[in-house]
């Protein structure tokens, strides 16, 4: 943050450190540029004093419940009052207005009981402890008070909170907005319970998360003219396809799928169920149960909730008998076939899914296996029927399974919707919305991109917030703030997503040219995006290139972009399931218009993707922004560990050191009059006598030589480093004089 700060012996101080970040220590020696320190651990350093930052050895042990209040607004100082703080498991801190919290990795149900949330009601921002309850509980009275939809805007990475908080969250606005008393299903329950649906069908275990959200998800729940909850829409984003055909050890496919294997043994025949380690999607991962998570008592919970967002029975059962279909489809393996390049059923075993996935589906399984295993190709001359090879053949099953996974999801939530409702009438909404943070993996694909793109979005609306807010602090105290500039990332934005010539327009061309490969996308994006500064192509890459966006680079490996990008369902998959006789399942495969069927065969998700985004950018703009940044102490998901390389990481990734950053900019330290004489007064005994407070502030900055500071109504605003500046004039000057003590004591023995 490049702090100008004041380092002389005797100053406590935060070093660099590869292992921890910052460790402290006091400074002994100073030669030129190098400090010499003995570190608090006892460790003696040396290190460039440019490097260092000062730290304030009157912060109180505890920390502080806002990183505003630090007399030190700078990484390392940041950083410390988190752990501080972590360790007394105080997981919520506020910067300014935004929400940092962090995951305990244990039940702390006391931070949630009913009590609390009566506690926070009608309760000024900052009065208590630093909670989720009170952003929710500000955003509930701003939407009453200014008459303006609210959203709050919950980020960080995989594991670090952001569904429970949301969830947390909508609790909180269920009982301030709850109608308590009435009878039957209430709006505020439906949307609570649509949670563990979600969950259910959209949440598996990943390596960072035994329950990791695979969608982003936008809820805007309404409200009436008397502040009670009157509807509410759910808005999901890009669920993880590829999980249902493929799984990685140690992760595991959808929860559903495992809840629907521990159902009562009454429903397991009913779907012709049995081990998962029997089905090839669940078997490629060895992990089957999830640490402190009953499947059998998931099942029977999923049931009840769909119960309460109105899911009728019949629906359910068509729904659990498509997700055993699924598991059967993937069972069906193929060998080659009779005649050249084509294939059929390996054996019995594979006759039997395909029957058993047949009669679930209720379609002919004739018809089933010919949609796997041939492909009719539309020619001038009329059509022709092709066969499939083994591989080809299983590619189409995967592609099959995926649709119809997909198609379930999306009908559960649009079901969610309808039965909730919506509020014509409503004047109000707050917005919740809990979406995957930024990705970066070892191999980052097409979905990394759209996630990432996400994140620069949020980051762009995010940024301009947080220097809004900040000049707004500025007006109020009547100072003059011209000079503060951010960095804005529009050009990673157009890099991406401009349309024409952007990552996404360049790909659906692509596509829709059909000689292209995906060497041919990454030249086509090599040559576009030449000396982009944003840009970069690895060195021998060949189809990688790497992004440099706001949280850090990344790089992509295009291989499977032009695949991934493509949103088509096979013809005869279409075909055969718009035939089913369940009509559950005939519904989630509506006839398409003539001529879509036959022309525009391509659809891009990428696209798609970005105009759904666009959306939601645009409803977001229309509300007042409150901002929860969760935060995962550590990798290993336990209670107690802190790892301060992580998390900083993360502090930067989430915007939260932007944020700092932004305020540093400007005056990152307030104090008013009052506080400042007590801390500083003793720099100018003199002045203190007689003048006014304001007079007696500006006095001890001058004499200081302090330049660029102002002075507003009740404060005095400091540039980022004065604050260290005068505590350095404060140290020596109580050192001098404590050392002038010792003497006249030796002088009186
Ligand atoms: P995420 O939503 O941010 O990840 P979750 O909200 O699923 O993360 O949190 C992960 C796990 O951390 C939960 O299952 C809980 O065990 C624990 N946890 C989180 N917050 C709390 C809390 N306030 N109190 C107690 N335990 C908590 V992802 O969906 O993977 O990005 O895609
Ligand atoms: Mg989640």
């Amino acid at each position: 943050m490049g702090t100008p700060v004041n380092i002389i012996v005797g100053s406590h101080v935060w070093a660099e450190d590869s292992e921890v970040a910052w460790v402290d220590g006091e400074v002994k020696e100073i030669h030129g540029r190098d400090a010499t320190i003995i570190t608090t651990t006892g460790k003696t350093i040396v290190a460039d004093i440019s490097s260092m930052y000062p730290k304030d050895t009157e912060a109180p042990p505890a920390g502080v419940d806002d990183m505003t209040k630090l007399a030190y607004l700078h990484e390392p100082g940041v950083l410390h009052n988190l752990a501080c703080r972590f360790a007394l498991n105080e997981i919520y801190t506020y910067t300014g207005n935004i929400l940092i919290a962090v995951n305990p990795f244990q039940r702390l149900p006391h931070l949630y009981e009913i009590h609390m949330m009566e506690q926070y009601k009608g309760t000024a921002f900052g009065e208590l402890s630093p909670h989720l309850f009170a952003v929710a509980d500000t955003c509930y009275r701003a939407m009453i008070n200014e008459q303006g939809s609210q959203s709050i805007l919950v980020s960080g990475e995989s594991g670090a909170g952001k569904t429970e908080t949301t969830k947390m969250l909508m609790r909180y606005l269920a009982f301030m907005g709850g109608r308590s008393g009435t009878e039957g299903r209430t709006v505020e329950q439906q949307v609570l319970e649509s949670n563990p649906v979600l969950e259910a069908f959209g949440n598996a275990k990943t390596v960072k998360n035994n329950n990791s959200s695979r969608f982003g998800k936008f809820v805007e729940i309404q409200f009436d003219n008397n502040w009670k909850i009157s509807g509410a829409a759910i808005r999901t984003y890009l669920l993880e396809r590829s999980r249902v055909c493929q799984v990685s050890d140690p992760e595991r496919n959808y929860h559903c799928f495992y809840m629907l294997c521990a159902a009562p043994a009454e429903d397991i025949n009913r779907y012709k169920l049995g081990d998962p380690r029997t089905f090839h999607y669940l078997n490629q991962s060895s992990c089957y149960e999830v640490a402190n998570v009953d499947d059998a008592r998931e099942y029977l919970e999923t049931r009840n909730a769909m119960d309460v967002v109105g899911i009728s029975q019949e629906e359910q059962d068509a729904i659990f008998r498509v997700v055993s279909a699924i598991l059967h489809l993937g069972n069906i393996d193929f060998i080659k076939g009779d005649e050249v390049d084509s294939s059929k059923l390996k054996d019995d075993k594979s006759f039997y899914h395909l029957q058993t996935a047949a009669e679930l589906l209720m379609c002919d399984k004739k018809a089933l296996e010919d949609s796997l295993c041939k492909r009719v190709i539309v020619t001038p001359d009329g059509n022709i029927t092709k066969p499939l090879d083994p591989d080809s053949a299983t590619l189409s099953r995967d592609a099959l399974a995926k649709t119809v996974y997909s198609r379930l999801f999306d009908w559960i939530v649009d079901k969610i919707n309808s039965s909730i409702g919506q509020d014509p009438n409503s004047s109000s909404l707050i917005g919740v919305l809990d979406i995957y943070g930024f990705e970066s993996f070892k191999i980052n694909s097409f979905e990394q991109l759209c996630i990432n793109l996400t994140n620069e979005k949020l980051q762009q609306h995010f940024n301009q917030h947080v220097f809004k807010m900040e000049q707004e602090e500025y007006t109020k105290d009547e100072i003059n703030w011209s000079y503060v500039e951010f960095v804005d990332n529009q050009d990673v934005l157009d890099l991406i997503e401009k349309k024409p010539g952007g990552i996404i327009a360049l790909l659906d061309e692509a596509c829709m040219f059909p000689k292209s490969t995906h060497e041919t996308f990454a030249q086509k994006m090599y040559q576009t995006y030449k000396g982009h500064k944003r840009f970069k192509k690895p060195k021998l890459a060949r189809t990688d290139f790497t992004v440099n966006h706001y949280a850090g680079d990344v790089t992509y490996e295009a291989d499977h972009f032009l695949d991934k990008n493509k949103d088509y369902v096979v013809a005869e998959h279409q075909a055969l399931l718009n035939a089913s006789t369940c009509s559950f399942v005939a519904n989630l495969f509506p006839p398409l218009p003539e001529e879509t069927s036959k022309q525009s065969k391509f659809s891009s998700i990428g696209t798609r993707f970005k105009q759904q985004l666009q959306a939601l950018m645009e409803t977001l703009s229309t509300t007042e922004p409150h901002y929860i940044r969760c935060v995962k102490p550590n990798t290993v998901l336990k209670p107690g560990i802190f790892e301060n390389v992580n998390v900083l990481n993360q502090l930067r990734c989430g915007g939260v050191l932007e944020a700092i950053r932004i305020s540093c900019a400007g005056y990152p330290t307030k104090r008013t009059f009052d506080e400042f004489l007590d801390r500083f007064g003793l720099l100018a005994p003199d002045i203190l006598d007689g003048s006014d407070e304001k007079s007696a502030c500006i006095a001890i900055c001058d004499r200081m030589g302090l330049k660029g500071y102002q002075i507003g109504k009740s404060k005095v605003f400091l540039r980022a480093g004065q604050m260290a500046e005068l505590d350095a004039r404060r140290t020596k000057i109580l050192a001098d004089s404590a050392r002038c003590i010792q003497r006249q004591i030796r002088t009186h023995l």
